[in-house]
């Protein structure tokens, strides 16, 4: 079967990455999580760690900021690295299979502990479904989170999966 890159990862990084699937499933075994449902319980699959990803790329010193980038429904947000980089993790298979749309994939971030949506820079917002694309910064990158209640009720009316 022909492995399409699910990811880019770039930036502020010694290694710029395309992961496929297989790529994804080889990250060594102490970054990946099996069954996120133990860090959230409504929440299924298996996923790697952000700091597994960061040691394959080698992220330089200058990062300060994560960049998620979800081409399919043009969302992004732009974070602060320090306090993520150990935690947060990135969804990409559920029941041995890639993480479809409908579920998030072709990954899915997510932050244990984040704050409620809109209250920090690191809230459920920022748990970007659809991420094709991780980009390590020195400045704070493009982020179209919704800003106000009215604007980020719209977008939750119009969201299908969760
Ligand atoms: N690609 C993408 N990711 C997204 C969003 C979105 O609209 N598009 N909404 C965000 C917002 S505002 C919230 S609160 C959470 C909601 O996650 P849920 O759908 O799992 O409840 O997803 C975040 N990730
Ligand atoms: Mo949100």
């Amino acid at each position: 079967m022909a492995q399409e890159i699910l990811v880019k990862i770039d930036g502020e990084v010694e290694r710029p990455v395309g992961l496929t699937f297989d790529d994804l499933a080889n990250i060594a075994a102490e970054y990946q999580i099996i069954d996120v449902s133990q860090y959230d319980p409504q929440r299924t699959g298996d996923a790697v760690t952000l700091a597994g990803l960061l040691e394959l790329v080698q992220v330089r010193t200058a990062a300060e900021h994560l960049g998620l980038h979800a081409a399919a429904d043009n969302f992004h947000a732009s974070i602060p690295l320090g306090p993520v980089r150990d935690r947060a993790f990135l969804i990409y298979r559920i029941a041995g299979e890639p993480l479809t749309p409908e579920k998030g994939g072709p990954l899915r971030f997510y932050i244990p502990d984040h704050a409620a949506c809109h209250t920090d820079q690191i809230d459920e917002c920022a748990n970007v479904k659809f991420v094709d694309h991780i980009e390590l910064t020195v400045e704070r990158g493009y982020d179209n989170r919704p800003q106000d209640e009215e604007a980020h009720e719209a977008l939750h009316r119009d969201q299908q999966s969760s």
